[in-house]
């Protein structure tokens, strides 16, 4: 693995996985997505393992999808590519998996949060949308997702405004569990993490079923008309320059083509 660390029992049943990726805020290309998707299909099929946890760093869980890695794609590559396969695998882990939050969570970051089952948060964290900044829209479920966490308002603000979220703004909006100081949210969410885990993991396993299947149906519909509107944004030329223009760290000029 390169792009992630896996510790398959940090404590009985619970296991922790890294995203490593440090120097690029942990954005998340294809390579580290591909390691994501076979650790957790690994750990989803080990009995002693009951629990996840899914971190990053001090600095950063992600800062969003590899921006370099996408910028000059056209619309019918991205579909023929068809990435979304292997954010399906994460969506689709049987065993509970909390996300352990510091720093940035953005775009495709923030959307890894919010497909996880529960978001513990350091004060540090910070979380966003800003994919209309560089001239695109969440991909990997952020416009369904975000909208049911924290109601149709406050998800249009800050999805059209590309605005981040504090740690305390994302508790208070019921987008984060809880919010700890940086020191201790790791110790916080393992603790958390061993009191499911020692709970009957066919319960646990059908209780997170459960809940997610009140929302399923809707997101299934959703998921698939977000991705068909992102993958439009490839087809225009504003696409194209925003992700130019941070990749070559200036202000982007948008013609509305
Ligand atoms: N992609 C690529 N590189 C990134 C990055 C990203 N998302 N975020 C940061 N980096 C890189 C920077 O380019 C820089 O690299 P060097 O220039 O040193 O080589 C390094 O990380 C440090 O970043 P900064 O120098 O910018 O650090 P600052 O502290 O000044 O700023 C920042 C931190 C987080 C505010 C800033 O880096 C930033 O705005 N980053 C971009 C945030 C963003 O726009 N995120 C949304 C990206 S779009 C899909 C699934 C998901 C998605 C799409 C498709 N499929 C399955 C098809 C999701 C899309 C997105 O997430």
């Amino acid at each position: 693995m390169n792009f992630i660390k896996v510790e398959e029992q940090i404590e009985p049943f619970v296991a922790l996985v890294e995203l490593n990726r440090p120097k690029e805020l942990n954005a998340l290309n294809h390579e580290l997505m591909e390691e994501l998707r076979a650790a957790l299909a690994m750990l989803d099929a080990n009995a002693s393992v009951r629990v996840i946890i899914l971190t990053g760093n001090d600095k950063a869980f992600a800062a969003g999808a590899d921006i370099k890695q996408m910028a000059d794609k056209t619309a019918i590559e991205m579909v023929m590519e068809d990435r979304f396969r292997t954010w399906d695998q994460i969506r689709l882990t049987k065993k509970p998996i909390i996300a352990a939050v510091s720093g940035f969570a953005l775009g495709g970051g923030c959307e890894l949060a919010m497909t996880c089952d529960m978001i513990m948060a350091s004060e540090t964290a910070k979380f966003g949308q800003p994919e209309v900044r560089i001239g695109t829209i969440p991909g990997a479920g952020g416009t369904q997702r975000m909208t049911k966490a924290i109601g149709k308002a406050k998800s249009m603000e800050l999805i059209l405004s590309g605005r981040f979220l504090s740690a305390q703004e994302a508790l208070s909006y019921g987008l984060v569990n809880h919010v700890f100081p940086l020191e201790t949210y790791m110790m916080e969410t393992i603790k958390l993490a061993k009191e499911i885990a020692a709970y009957s993991p066919v319960a646990v396993q059908l209780a997170k079923e459960a809940v997610n299947r009140s929302f399923e149906t809707h997101l299934e519909e959703g998921l698939a008309f977000e991705r068909k509107s992102f993958y439009l944004t490839f087809a225009s030329e504003d696409q194209k320059e925003g992700m130019k223009a941070f990749v070559e760290k200036r202000t982007p000029s948008y013609k509305g083509k």
